[in-house]
């Protein structure tokens, strides 16, 4: 077996904490590294004056991690900057919130030479390495600059922008070329690839070659080839059912329902970004209860929406724009009794939240663009199999092209959003069950693991 070298913006070591307290990506590469005596190279976290590319190796639970300190700047540009106030923005579907600032660009470029330059040494000629998204797209070139030849992958967690807003990028050409020193691309759905395609096609000189056995598509210009595949990431099956049984998520569930006093719950649980949906959620919420009075003190929305990149300026702004959104439904809506909205700035521990998703009659996942949403599998992977709740998921998650059985909705529309509560709430329990085999049928076969193997194999060279 090759060894494996997992390059990503910020790597999470293990932390032994048991199961249900550890992201899914963090536990299936711990797991492929493990076994295969890999590296997870990437930024600590932590800033310094000056880069000095002194890599800070660590073991635990029998994965090797190995970071380094970024300097303000680098952290300034490259992260906040183009990372998350250019590409972020305008991987979603925001071109209004993109910055286009040629700092950012040049902080984007020189952090990801830098890294390329402190993670090369590492590398052995049978290494296998595979760099994870939109953080480090320039990587792959910036390795093969320094004489790197391995097979090298990338895989893109959020979702690639239709070729007309990708066109506002000032330096999308290079962007894309830098691409195909890569010899795996790797998308969550179907979407995000023919977005990709479609690209290809309309601005590039490269050529497709779609008559492989998988569909997906060989990338050539010149002497460079990238295989396309689409590998959609799923949950820690097992870990994340274990943690749902477990002590601390029953507990969790048994409060909630203390707490939600025979009320029917409805959960959101999103960290806090445009990208989500939330606006339109609270909206979609406010039209039902302003058109269904008879359903007032009987549910109640739960969002759970913990603050990220808060010194980005959009976020600063989506968060002013919840807490006066969900102050104006409460301030119309509840009465002594009854509130009929707990918006939460909280994140909980992950077996927690299982308890919380099982106490709740629907899962509401509304994000209005969304590479793929752990959140989605995990409700379902969370649910009582004799009284399961309904997931209601927007067209535009990755996830909906997996989980067909969800109440599939518009995210934009009030009306539909409102519709779909409703539905919901009616919904028999043969149907709630009906629905909740199917989905669970998915996201037990397409767990993380699944989805670290199919890339693993691209990554290789064998057939996927
Ligand atoms: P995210 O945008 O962060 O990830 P998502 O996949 O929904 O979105 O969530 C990742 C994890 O964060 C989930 O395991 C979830 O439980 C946890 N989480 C979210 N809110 C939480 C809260 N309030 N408290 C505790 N935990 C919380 C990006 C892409 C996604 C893609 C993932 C993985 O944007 O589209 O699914 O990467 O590829």
């Amino acid at each position: 077996m090759n060894r494996l070298i997992v390059i990503s913006n910020r790597v999470s070591p293990p932390t032994g904490d048991g199961p249900g307290n550890q992201g899914g990506l963090a536990v299936a590469l711990s797991a492929a590294l493990r076994e295969s005596s890999g590296i997870w190279f990437g930024w600590s976290g932590e800033e310094t004056d000056a880069f000095t590319g002194h890599i800070n190796f660590q073991r635990s639970y029998g994965v090797t991690t190995a970071t380094v300190d970024l300097e303000a700047q680098d952290v300034e540009e490259y992260y906040n900057g183009y990372a998350n106030c250019t590409l972020w923005p305008l991987f979603h579907n925001r071109l209004d919130l993109a910055e286009f600032e040629r700092g950012f660009a040049g902080g984007y470029e020189r952090v990801n030479d830098r890294l390329a330059e402190t993670v090369a040494p590492l590398i052995e000629d049978s290494d296998l390495i595979w760099v994870h998204d939109y953080h480090l797209m320039l990587l792959g070139r910036n390795l093969r600059a320094r004489g790197v030849n391995n097979r090298i992958g990338f895989f893109l967690h959020i979702p690639w922008p239709p070729a007309r807003l990708l066109e506002s990028l000032p330096g999308h050409g290079e962007l894309f070329d830098a691409m195909l020193d890569y010899d795996v691309i790797g998308f969550q759905s179907e979407n995000w690839r023919d977005s990709f395609i479609e690209y290809v096609q309309g601005h590039t000189e490269a050529t497709i070659d779609q008559n492989g056995p998988d569909q997906n598509g060989i990338i050539s210009l010149g002497e460079r080839r990238a295989q396309i595949i689409v590998c959609p990431i799923g949950i820690d099956f097992a870990e994340f059912h274990e943690a749902a049984h477990g002590e601390v998520a029953r507990e969790s569930c048994r409060r909630m329902k203390r707490s939600a006093n025979g009320r029917t719950m409805i959960v959101g649980v999103d960290r806090l970004d445009y990208s989500k949906g939330l606006p339109e959620r609270f909206l979609g919420y406010e039209r039902l209860l302003a058109s269904r009075p008879d359903l007032h003190g009987q549910l109640f929305l739960l969002q759970i929406a913990p603050p990220s990149r808060e010194q980005v300026r959009s976020y600063q702004q989506i968060r002013a724009t919840l807490d006066s959104l969900s102050g104006r439904i409460n301030g119309e809506f509840a009465d002594a009794e009854w509130v009929p909205l707990r918006y939460i700035n909280k994140g909980y521990p992950r077996d927690a939240l299982a308890g919380i998703y099982r106490a709740s009659r629907i899962g509401l996942i509304t994000p209005l663009c969304d590479g793929m949403n752990l959140v989605a599998k995990e409700y379902v992977a969370a649910q009582d199999p004799e009284d399961p709740g309904v997931l209601i998921l927007s067209q535009f998650a990755g996830a909906a092209r997996q989980l067909t059985d969800a109440l599939i909705v518009n995210p934009h529309s009030p009306d539909e959003l409102a519709e779909a509560i409703d539905r919901a709430l009616r919904m028999s329990k043969k149907e709630r069950k009906e629905r909740w085999h199917s989905l669970m049928a998915n996201i037990r076969d397409e767990d993380v693991r699944w989805w670290q193997e199919c890339f693993a194999k691209a990554l290789a060279g064998s057939p996927v």
